[in-house]
């Protein structure tokens, strides 16, 4: 997600205290709130080459000289495919009630089409088992990314044909897992893939093409409610997508900072959220693009009807607002973290999720993903202090809990991630796992964080 910004004076001091707990307060969650955290296969499993596993666009990127840090790949990356079992004990040693994953399609489909790999089925057959036994409850997600290189290949997300393949994929997922899979996650951040993948080009496939962008925008959207369809034909779970959101506030006082700021929210989230939720693309958007690009030229008659089928709950991922100036470009006004995209705004948490609410209705939400990136360090006495992710942790879930108490539907929250991983153009070198990932051996270490967020879990609250 990195974004080019230029840095404003913070105006105040972030505002996290707002709603936090004082000394010896205590902000307890609902009964039965999940407590989660989350991961996606690429990121995580490596075994990139086992048991019929066909090649991915992000094996393609990661392989090409210059695309990521260090020149980094995922074909190793936590070992997660050989050591999930130890990985699933530790997930229930920190008393998790929920773990959401992602499924490899080119595990189950090495070119994206056709009769399924049985070895991949057979994985996260075990995966969730595995977590079943633990008293975990699986969230499955089935695209993380991870797209088949044969289906880049004859065009990717820019052909519309993807849609169905991918709806296909899904079907078989549904008719092997649906039994024990009770969440669905459609497509992750179909927005990153439209601005990180085809708009500045740093991740896969590399492009940038803003007309190829937004039409992409529409394919995956289309991809999304074919999916929620096939579910629904074939039975069994609740099924939603996973958006990325972006509270987006006007820079300074003016009429043409609130104007871009708007436009920017078209941009960043009505163009996903008023297509699933209420069947139309935003026109200030559309009008944007104007009428012969080639995502207004992509829409089918009946394609927004599928875009829009009901679904059962709306997954929410929160990292950072956005301050948007006359001339349509972004500010940074809080302190960021080691990922220079990322300013820390917990109310931004408390911003997103009541104004979901508030404009789309009373939807079941879950937070798929939060959390920070730092140069955390494995000490010499095997601890790992991590303090500065308990307080983002802390300040975060203390703006999901004043959200909550404001009507806010909200069933969990996960953080991400369970263990340091492959964050995708940035290599190794950000480290945003609970748990500390020694790579040469990969040994894994609850870092200060991961115990911290047990005793919440057993506390159901702060
Ligand atoms: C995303 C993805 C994750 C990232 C995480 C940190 O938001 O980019 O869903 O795969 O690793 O968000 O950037």
């Amino acid at each position: 997600m990195s974004m080019h910004t230029r840095r404003l004076p913070s105006p105040a001091a972030p505002s996290a205290a707002d709603g936090a707990p004082g000394p010896g307060a205590e902000l307890r969650f609902p009964a039965g709130f999940g407590w989660g955290a989350a991961t996606s296969a690429y990121q995580i499993e490596g075994a990139a080459k086992e048991d019929g596993r066909g090649e991915s666009v992000w094996d393609t990127f990661s392989r090409t000289p210059g695309r990521t840090r260090n020149g980094d790949t995922g074909d190793v990356a936590a070992d997660h495919y050989h050591r999930w079992a130890d990985d699933l004990d530790l997930m229930r040693d920190l008393g998790l009630g929920s773990y959401r994953f992602s499924i490899s399609w080119p595990r189950i489909q090495a070119d994206g089409t056709g009769a399924p790999n049985q070895r991949g089925l057979d994985f996260y057959r075990r995966l969730v088992d595995g977590l079943h036994e633990r008293g975990i409850s699986p969230m499955a997600t089935l695209f993380h990314w991870d797209l088949p290189q044969a289906l880049q290949d004859t065009g990717g997300w820019e052909n519309r044909d993807t849609a169905y393949r991918f709806a296909e994929y899904a079907e078989v997922l549904f008719r092997h897992l649906g039994d024990r899979v009770p969440v669905w996650l459609t497509i992750n951040e179909p927005k990153t893939v439209v601005q990180n993948g085809y708009l500045e080009g740093h991740h896969a496939p590399g492009f940038q093409d803003p007309q190829a962008a937004y039409l992409v925008a529409h394919h995956l959207q289309l991809a999304h409610g074919l999916a929620v369809r096939a579910l629904r034909a074939t039975g069994a779970g609740r099924i939603g997508p996973a958006l990325n959101l972006h509270p987006c506030y006007p820079a300074d006082d003016s009429a043409e900072a609130a104007r871009a700021a708007r436009l920017h929210d078209g941009y960043e989230n009505r163009l996903y959220l008023d297509s699933i939720l209420k069947g139309s693309y935003p026109a200030d958007v559309l009008a944007d693009l104007g009428p012969d690009s080639r995502m207004a030229r992509g829409i089918a008659d009946g394609d927004l009807e599928i875009v829009a089928s009901p679904i059962d709950l709306l997954a929410v991922q929160y990292y950072t607002p956005y301050y948007v100036d006359g001339e349509g470009g972004t500010v940074s006004r809080w302190p960021t973290s080691q990922a220079d995209w990322q300013q820390i705004y917990p109310d931004g948490m408390y911003d997103i999720l009541t104004r979901v609410t508030r404009d789309y209705g009373p939807v079941p939400l879950t937070v798929t993903e939060n959390g920070l990136p730092q140069a955390d360090v494995l000490a010499a006495d095997g601890t790992v202090d991590d303090a500065g992710r308990i307080s983002f942790l802390r300040d975060h879930m203390a703006a999901a809990h004043r959200a909550v108490g404001d009507g806010v539907p909200l069933e969990s929250y996960h953080v991400w991630s369970l263990l340091d991983n492959f964050e995708w153009a940035e290599g190794y070198e950000q480290r945003w796992g609970l748990v500390y990932v020694d790579y040469p051996t990969q040994r894994r270490v609850l870092k200060r964080s991961a115990h911290w967020y047990r005793e919440v879990i057993r506390a159901n609250g702060l």
